[in-house]
């Protein structure tokens, strides 16, 4: 289970605005993982401390000077317990998603490395990263907001991070599925009634509304799900109970 957390990044500040925050912020706190920074700047040798070089070939902007990089990655690598790989978030990665992160959130530690500029030296990649995952397709300025989104999406796995046990399980896509919708009070607001079942306290009826709502956004949202889905007896019964909450109003 994952314990610690590793981020080579030219903006720490970045990441450990984490753990000031929210439920990352209490998870780190309450010493369920750890998430220590290493700064390539600090590993520089030059009197203007560069990180940064123009890059071979011409062209705009600039490119990450290896050696910085690699002795941020390697001090990281060589401080506790042995990590299985070096991740770097970039376009080119694996897509991120809730199977990835319980892929990562197994691990024992996690060594991200951000990328600035224009990019990484390639020996760098080829030398030490082991691993590239991407949050999505788009581009960033920079690796830190991709390593915030994963840090978040997988610290929230760690077991006792979560006040209420029950909502990891009952996440989005922990099933596979999206969301089903949530109501507080008042039960009318705004002329809009609160959907009567929620207020009948029949608890099994209630969750078989909830997983027809979850596969209804599902087909309706994202076919590309639910194209995938093998229908399991809950949903059935599910929808059996709902036909027409199921129905396409
Ligand atoms: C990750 C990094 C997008 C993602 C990034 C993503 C920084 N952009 N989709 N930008 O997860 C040059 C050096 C681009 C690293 C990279």
């Amino acid at each position: 289970m994952l314990a610690r957390i590793d981020v080579i990044t030219l903006f720490p500040d970045w990441v450990d605005g984490l753990k000031a925050l929210g439920l990352t912020g209490k998870a780190l706190a309450s010493g369920h993982v750890e998430l220590k920074t290493w700064n390539p700047r600090a590993f520089t040798a030059d009197v203007h401390r560069s990180v940064d070089d123009r890059p071979y070939g011409g062209g705009p902007g600039m490119v990450m000077r290896p050696e910085p990089l690699a002795c941020a990655i390697e001090a990281a690598r060589a401080d506790g317990a042995p990590a299985a790989s070096v991740a770097c978030l970039s376009p080119q990665g694996r897509r991120l998603d809730q199977d990835g992160v319980m892929e990562l959130v197994e691990r024992n530690r996690l060594i991200l490395v951000c990328g600035r500029y224009e990019g990484i030296d390639q020996r760098v990649l080829d030398e030490l990263i082991d691993e590239e995952w991407s949050v999505g397709d788009y581009v960033l300025s920079g690796g830190e907001p991709a390593a915030a989104v994963m840090i978040d999406a997988v610290v929230r796995q760690i077991p006792g991070v979560l006040g209420h046990e029950r909502s990891v399980v009952e996440d989005s896509f922990a099933d596979g599925l999206l969301d089903c919708p949530h109501f507080t009070r008042p039960e009318s607001w705004r002329g809009r009634a609160v959907p009567e079942v929620l207020t009948s306290g029949d608890h099994a009826r209630i969750a078989q509304w909830r997983r027809a709502q979850a596969l209804h956004r599902t087909r309706r949202l994202r076919p590309d799900l639910w194209s995938r889905r093998i229908l399991d007896p809950d949903d059935k019964a599910a929808l059996a109970a709902w036909p027409q909450e199921f129905s396409d109003k």
